[in-house]
């Protein structure tokens, strides 16, 4: 009889205990390890997982003779010494979206990028669901991919983090998307080339790919069939791009025009680009674009993205809070009209932040930078004027309020001042999570007009 594989699962994350659920349902025997010695064993935990089977702390070389089959959760940087010799001991190393693609036998559609994933991935489930389909959303935006198998849906959405596919052997699918390439998670990935050669994985198993036309960073898989979004002139035929008409934009379809910008909830032009590529899958699932467009109208922001929560008087609070990186954070003021109050700061990303001198310059009214990035950020951004340093997200959003009060007293041709938290720095010197950093945002907000 064939020996039983050994399992290490390397993570006890919500993917670590995603596949342990997996694991046990299938009778399988597993270890469960997790660099953090104080990791909480929750109850969840403890239905999967036997007490006896999970060990915490750094991940020591001599577990890799103990197992076979090495599944790693995405938070999860291996150390090269560890890393090196699972390979030389030719251990097989997998992902949890590894086991997805072994088992799952419905239809998947893939989406990576460095911004967007979370967007297109929201407003593809909104679609497909109002257009009567069973279809989930999995992977990166939380739900952990292998629960996508415990009901048939007809279509399995993965959004997928340079972290998932990193380690990831073979993700197979109908359609698959990178929203764009722009320089990020560099302190994981090392070099830009090793990180847009990663994103590319998720091509290399999909009947269709969605090609941004207008990033350069992004390669053509050749032997797939290709569809095209984001083209500049002169537009290709099959392909889902933005166009010029009596001064409105609308996203067409080769010349066809499917919807206009004014009749959609999600502000800014990266917002287009966005919809053209949803619109791209559901043209490759052989679905009713024209359907589509219009279910579109009636999407609304996604919560912690240029998210419009609150107006008073002539102020409107805007949290962008998932803005972690310099090109999110540029998008956003190019979203929004004047007058501009941004709040910038955070935990520094190996990001160019001088980059932002020349836009921020001319668009935002102040800039009020805080948090663990705040010399960094007001020495590269010495060229914006009106900078003011703050030590915490709370002084900031203080400050940002006065300022916008006197500027309304100072300057009575104001009509309307946007203060928009898009701090381009990940949040970890204050909170756990952007989500976390966006609810107190929109807390604090809301406690000063109490
Ligand atoms: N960790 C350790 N030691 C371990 C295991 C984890 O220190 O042994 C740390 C990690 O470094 C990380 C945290 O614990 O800080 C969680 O890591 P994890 O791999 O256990 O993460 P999961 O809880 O399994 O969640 C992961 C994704 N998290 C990451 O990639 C960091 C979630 O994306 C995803 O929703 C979930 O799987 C389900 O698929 C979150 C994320 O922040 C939202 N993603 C990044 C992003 O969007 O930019 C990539
Ligand atoms: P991801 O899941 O890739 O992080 P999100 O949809 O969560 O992407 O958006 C993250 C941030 O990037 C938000 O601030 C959002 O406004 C901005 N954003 C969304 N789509 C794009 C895009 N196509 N180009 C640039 N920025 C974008």
């Amino acid at each position: 009889m064939k020996k039983k594989s050994s399992i290490a699962i390397l993570g006890l994350g919500v993917t670590g205990i995603s596949v342990a659920k997996y694991l046990k349902k299938n009778n399988e025997e597993f270890i469960a390890y997790d660099t953090r010695k104080n990791l909480l064993i929750t109850n969840e935990i403890k239905k999967y997982v036997k007490k006896e089977n999970i060990i915490l702390g750094n991940f020591k070389i001599n577990i890799i003779k103990k197992h076979d089959i090495f599944i790693v959760s995405p938070g999860i940087n291996l150390d090269e010494i560890f890393l090196k010799e699972l390979k030389k001991n030719k251990k097989i190393i997998k992902t949890d979206i590894d086991i997805f693609d072994e088992h799952n036998k419905k239809n998947v559609i893939c989406i990576t990028g460095s911004n967007g994933k979370t967007t297109v991935t929201l407003l593809l489930e909104f679609i497909l669901k109002k257009l009567g389909k069973k279809a989930k959303a999995g992977g990166n935006v939380g739900y952990p991919a292998l629960a996508l198998l415990e009901k048939e849906y007809e279509y399995n959405i993965l959004e997928l983090s340079s972290f998932q596919l990193e380690m990831t052997n073979k993700i197979s699918c109908i359609s698959s998307l990178i929203t764009n390439i722009t320089p990020d998670h560099l302190d994981r990935h090392k070099t830009f080339d090793n990180y847009i050669k990663i994103k590319h994985k998720i091509f290399l198993n999909s009947e269709y790919i969605i090609l941004n036309d207008s990033d350069k960073n992004i390669i053509p898989q050749r032997s797939a069939k290709k569809i095209f979004f984001g083209s500049k002139e002169p537009i290709k035929e099959n392909s889902f791009n933005i166009t010029k008409f009596n001064n409105k934009n609308y996203i067409c379809f080769g010349i066809k025009k499917l919807i206009c910008q004014d009749d959609i909830k999600l502000l800014g032009n990266h917002n287009l680009l966005n919809i053209c590529s949803v619109l791209a899958i559901i043209y490759s699932l052989n679905l009713n674009i024209y359907e589509a467009a219009n279910i579109i109208k009636s999407f609304p922001a996604v919560e912690h993205r240029i998210e419009k929560f609150y107006h008073n008087g002539i102020i409107n609070w805007i949290n962008d809070s998932k803005a972690t990186n310099i090109d999110s954070t540029i998008s956003a003021v190019l979203s929004i009209q004047r007058e501009i109050i941004l709040l910038l700061g955070g935990r520094a990303k190996e990001q160019n932040y001088s980059q932002l001198n020349s836009m921020l310059s001319g668009k935002v009214k102040n800039l009020i930078i805080f948090g663990e990035s705040r010399k960094i950020l007001s020495e590269k951004l010495s060229l914006v004027k009106n900078v003011t340093v703050t030590d915490t997200l709370e002084e900031a959003i203080k400050l940002s309020k006065k300022t916008a009060e006197n500027l309304v007293r100072n300057k009575k041709n104001i009509k309307e001042i946007n203060i928009i938290l898009s701090p381009a720095c990940s949040s970890f010197d204050e909170f756990t999570s952007y989500e976390e950093r966006g609810i107190y945002f929109k807390k604090c907000v809301l406690k000063e007009y109490r």
